[in-house]
């Protein structure tokens, strides 16, 4: 008999029952996130016949110039959520503050912060980009929502997920029971469970880095790729392979499938910035899904999801994958 096909709804209310991390308001937040996950898909796979391509025109809180796609998946993340009473508020890459839910509406008690369309410069030449989110509970300590309410550790996130939009289009997720994801069935129009208990190989020989600032590196990132590429000559005795697509939702993909390395470390060109990529809503639920399968994730010296945010949109280094290459790039880092 045809393996029967678990839907996402069936996954979740399974789990719920399993080990009750998956209470209805957050089940409600994570199917409502996936639906939005849809439409944005069905707008990336229109490209040009869509009109969607090409630049806005304008530019987000990070100086960066916005797509028009970048725009329409975050307006399609927050018309989906805003009304389903699950949400105090909203954060996003594209915003410079907190969006909270109207007062229209009722809130709820959990916060979803997300990257809409994570790796834009590579929607207009057709490679894989994808949505990445992360879910914190609402502090209760206090009535109303504020920014500072988002400032919690990675450690304290209750979910976190992307979808990547590319030849398929596969929903990754956790609530901390391990990695499972999800292919869209385009006939039936509903994400089925393809795997699950998702595992990172310990080691690896695949890194994946913009080698082309390799000269702005700190001396600990440069001894570890030197000795990668000195392959079997070299320290490591063994050839590595290297992989660069510009979409972390897509780079972490590769190593949440295959194993692999991936880092986006400080470099001296901004040397005021700890790193390119944003903690709250890149960081921090990349690295909690690697960590559910096994991996290990790090700024270069401390774990991510140990580091308390000071700013919404902050950035940090990131070391992540493969747990016996992340801890070896840690132990270059460590003077002693
Ligand atoms: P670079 C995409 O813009 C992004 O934020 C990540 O998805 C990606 O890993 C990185 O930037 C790519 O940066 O400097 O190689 O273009």
């Amino acid at each position: 008999m045809a393996q029967q096909k678990i839907s996402l709804t069936r996954y979740l209310v399974e789990q719920q029952r399993a080990d009750g991390l998956i209470p209805g308001q957050l089940r409600l937040l994570l199917e409502v996130v996936a639906r939005a996950c849809k439409s944005i898909s069905m707008a990336v796979n229109k490209g040009d016949l869509g009109g969607v391509l090409g630049s806005a025109d304008s530019e987000n809180v990070q100086g960066e110039v916005q797509k028009k796609l970048d725009i329409i998946a975050n307006e399609v993340l927050i018309e989906a959520n805003e009304w389903g009473g699950h949400l105090a508020a909203m954060a996003s890459e594209e915003m410079d503050s907190i969006y909270v839910v109207p007062n229209r509406y009722p809130q709820g008690e959990y916060l979803l912060l997300f990257d809409p369309l994570d790796g834009s410069s590579n929607i207009d030449v057709n490679v894989s980009i994808g949505t990445i989110f992360s879910v914190l509970k609402k502090p209760d300590d206090h009535p109303g929502v504020h920014e500072a309410d988002f400032l919690q550790a990675g450690a304290k996130q209750v979910a976190a997920g992307y979808c990547i939009y590319g030849p398929q289009t596969t929903l990754v997720l956790t609530v901390g029971h391990g990695v499972a994801m999800f292919t869209l069935d385009r006939e039936q129009g509903s994400f089925v469970l393809t795997k699950e208990n998702i595992q990172i190989p310990a080691d690896t020989k695949e890194f994946s880095v913009n080698m082309s600032n390799m000269r702005h590196w700190d001396e600990p990132v440069k001894r570890y790729i030197d000795e990668c590429l000195a392959g079997t000559e070299g320290p490591r005795g063994k050839d590595f392979n290297m992989r660069w697509i510009a979409s972390m939702v897509t780079d972490v993909h590769r190593i949440l499938m295959r194993g692999g390395i991936f880092m986006y470390p400080w470099d001296k060109r901004e040397p005021g910035k700890p790193g390119k990529l944003r903690l709250m809503y890149e960081a921090n639920p990349m690295s909690w899904l690697v960590e559910q399968a096994g991996g290990a994730a790090t700024n270069g010296k401390e774990r991510i999801l140990d580091l308390q945010p000071t700013k919404l949109h902050e950035r940090v280094s990131v070391v992540l994958g493969s747990k016996n290459e992340v801890e070896r790039v840690t132990r270059y880092h460590d003077p002693l």
